[in-house]
C-alpha cells in the first residue's frame, strides 16, 4: 500500500514535471508568445531573408503624432517614363534629406530633398540608434487607397552607394509588403502602423519587392523609406 501511494506520487510529480517543461519549450508551445510560429511539420522551412521586421518600433501614439505630421508633408505627383509613355507614379512621393542628395530612380524621377523636419530627423536618429545604420535622405510615399501601389522593384540606384540599407516606417493602414529572392517564391508581411522593416545591406542585389494593389477597401497608407546617400553635404 505505502509503495502504491509512493508511486502515485512519484507519477504525479512526474507528469507535473513534464507539463512544466512543455510550457517553457517555446518551439513546442507557442502560448508563451504570440508572435512564435507553431512548427509543422509538413511546411516548407521559412526563407531566411536579409530583412528584420520590428511590429512595435513606434508606440501607437508615436506613430499616430507622426502619422499627422507626415499628412502635412510636401507631397507631389510624379511622372515616370514606361514603354514610351509618361504615366502618373501610382502614389504620391515626398523627400527630405541633406542639402544636395538629389535622388533619380528609374531613369526618370528626379526628386530633391527639402530640409530635415523635426519630427523626421529625431525619428532617423532613433533607427539609427536602432540598427548602426546611417541615412541622408527619407523618401516617402503616400498610398492613398487600395488602387496605389509600387510594383517588383529593388532599390539599387548608385547614388545610395553600394549595398544600401534601407528602413522602411510604416503608418495608418496596414498594407501587405512582398519580397523574393530575383527568381524566387514571395514573402508576404503586413507593414503595421508603428512599424520598422530594415532591409538589410546585400537585399538590393539578392531580393525584389513590392507593395501590390488591393481591391479591398484600404485607407490612406504612409511609409517613409531611410536611404543612405554618397553625395550632397550636412
Ligand atoms: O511602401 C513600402 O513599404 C515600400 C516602398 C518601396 O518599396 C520603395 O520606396 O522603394
Amino acid at each position: 500500500m505505502v509503495v502504491s501511494v509512493m508511486g502515485a506520487a512519484f507519477i504525479v510529480s512526474f507528469l507535473a514535471f513534464l507539463l512544466k517543461l512543455y510550457a517553457t519549450l517555446p518551439f513546442i508551445s507557442n502560448s508563451q508568445n504570440p508572435n512564435m510560429q507553431q512548427l509543422n511539420l509538413f511546411d516548407e522551412p521559412a526563407p531566411v531573408l536579409p530583412v528584420t521586421y520590428y511590429p512595435d518600433f513606434l508606440t501607437i501614439q508615436e506613430a499616430n503624432e507622426l502619422y499627422q505630421h507626415c499628412k502635412e508633408l510636401q507631397w507631389q505627383q510624379n511622372h515616370i517614363r514606361m514603354v514610351g509613355k509618361i504615366i502618373p507614379v501610382p502614389r504620391l512621393e515626398c523627400i527630405y534629406g541633406d542639402r544636395g542628395c538629389d535622388y533619380l530612380y528609374s531613369n526618370s524621377v528626379f526628386l530633391k530633398p527639402l530640409p530635415w523636419t523635426e519630427p523626421l530627423a529625431d525619428l532617423r536618429d532613433r533607427i539609427t540608434a536602432a540598427t548602426g545604420y546611417n541615412f541622408r535622405i527619407v523618401i516617402g510615399n503616400q498610398y492613398r487607397s487600395g488602387q496605389d501601389s509600387i510594383g517588383w522593384h529593388a532599390d539599387n540606384e548608385s547614388s545610395m552607394g553600394i549595398n544600401p540599407a534601407i528602413a522602411s516606417i510604416s503608418l495608418g493602414a496596414a498594407r501587405k509588403f512582398q519580397i523574393k529572392p530575383i527568381a524566387g517564391k514571395p514573402t508576404d508581411f503586413w507593414l503595421e502602423h508603428g512599424s520598422l522593416l530594415v532591409m538589410h545591406p546585400g537585399c538590393q542585389s539578392t531580393h525584389l519587392h513590392q507593395v501590390p494593389k488591393t481591391n479591398k477597401v484600404v485607407s490612406t497608407r504612409i511609409n517613409l523609406t531611410f536611404r543612405p546617400h554618397t553625395g550632397g553635404s550636412r
